[in-house]
């Protein structure tokens, strides 16, 4: 075997063993490099006779492709090697489940449900929707009201107040939505068709009350609104949110300072089984309370009884929420606990519309 077969020899099992691309750049710095031992081989063939170089100059040249070409050859299986060890080890499971969006996994809070489903309602009979502040003065949550002075609900254990200013008029925390319908009587004229939801405050808190509280009131102010039409927009509205095909309501005498004649409303149920239901027995239960706009109110605001009249109502959302939903306990309502509200929360996209169903 020749010097040079033997030189071959040692760069082919140096490059078999290289295991990596350094240890295979290794070997050809040490073959091909500048100062490899191939390449000095090459040198000394100027200084060689011709005939020298003619016998050795294929023999060297043949020796470089050869190495050259079994490195090209080692490289790329390296290479392929690497590529599979990435493949195989990062793999991908593409049938995992999704982690859920923050968006999917946020809930509604039950009254917020409710108060979207009651708009949605009396949206589609053409009411708009108004709010007002939850700060208000005697004049908008009583006076404007037709409450009378000293009547008890301005007294201290019902009504928060804030501190007067100095010379100023006293501010307290509204203790029921009528403001709002009082604010819109000033700022529009008739015909007026409004639902106001919203918090309400009063000095109550026990196991059935909280000292905020949620209700919604309605208001038309038209020159023929009537007690007929009253009745007809609270049934209909009674049967679209508890979702019954019909329901019977009765209206019973009532008082309140803002309205007169005034009423109370029972709608029907069934209370046997171990959750009421609507719409269906022989019980009664008390939902809203409602009548024609006091004169005194419409005055009060620049209308003429004689030539306008309207009528209102009024309910509170905590506790319908919580019989529409099997809710056991009012208070949960504010306790902020996230199992809680994971159970009787809602999801965001299901939206309450009368097409798509309110609660499905
Ligand atoms: C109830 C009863 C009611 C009204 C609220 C009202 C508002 C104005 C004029 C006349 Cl500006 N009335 N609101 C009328 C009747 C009843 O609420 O039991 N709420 C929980």
């Amino acid at each position: 075997m020749t010097d040079l077969d033997q030189l071959e020899r040692r760069f082919g099992e140096d490059i078999d063993a290289a295991s990596d691309e350094a240890a295979l750049e290794a070997v050809r710095l040490s073959a091909l490099g500048k100062k490899g031992e191939i390449s000095e081989l090459l040198k000394g063939l100027g200084k060689m006779s011709p005939d020298e170089r003619r016998d050795q100059g294929p023999r060297l040249n043949g020796l470089r492709d050869r190495v050259q070409a079994r490195l090209t050859e080692k490289r790329d299986a390296l290479a392929e090697a690497a590529i599979s060890a990435r493949l195989a080890a990062e793999r991908l499971d593409v049938t995992l489940p999704l982690r859920s969006s923050p968006l999917s996994r946020g809930r509604v809070h039950p009254i917020s449900q409710v108060v979207d489903e009651i708009t949605a309602i009396f949206a589609d009979m053409g009411f708009s929707i108004a709010e007002g502040p939850d700060i208000e003065t005697d004049h908008y949550n009583f006076t404007a009201l037709n409450f009378p002075e000293g009547h008890p609900a301005r007294e201290m254990h019902d009504t928060f107040f804030l501190q007067a200013p100095e010379g100023g008029e006293r501010r307290l925390l509204r203790t029921h939505t009528s403001p709002v319908q009082i604010r819109t009587m000033e700022a529009q004229r008739p015909p007026i068709r409004i639902v106001i939801p919203g918090k309400t405050y009063r000095q109550d808190s026990d196991a059935t009350h909280t000292p905020m509280f949620h209700q919604v009131e309605g208001l038309v102010i038209d020159k023929s609104a009537n007690i007929a039409n009253m009745k007809w927009v609270l049934t209909e509205f009674c049967k679209a949110f508890f979702e019954v095909p019909s329901l019977r309501m009765r209206f019973r005498p009532s008082f309140f300072p803002f309205t007169e004649p005034s009423m109370e409303v029972d709608i029907q149920c069934d209370r046997s089984g171990s959750e009421v239901r609507f719409g269906e027995g022989t019980d009664w239960m008390e939902i809203l309370g409602c009548g024609m706009v006091h004169p005194n109110v419409l005055r009060g605001v620049g209308l003429d009884p004689d030539e306008y009249q309207g009528f209102a109502w009024g309910m509170g959302i905590d506790r319908i929420a919580m019989l529409k939903y099997g809710m056991p306990d009012l208070r949960a309502f504010f306790d902020a606990d996230s199992r809680w509200i994971e159970h009787y929360g809602f999801r965001p996209l299901d939206l309450p519309t009368l097409f798509g169903g309110l609660s499905s």
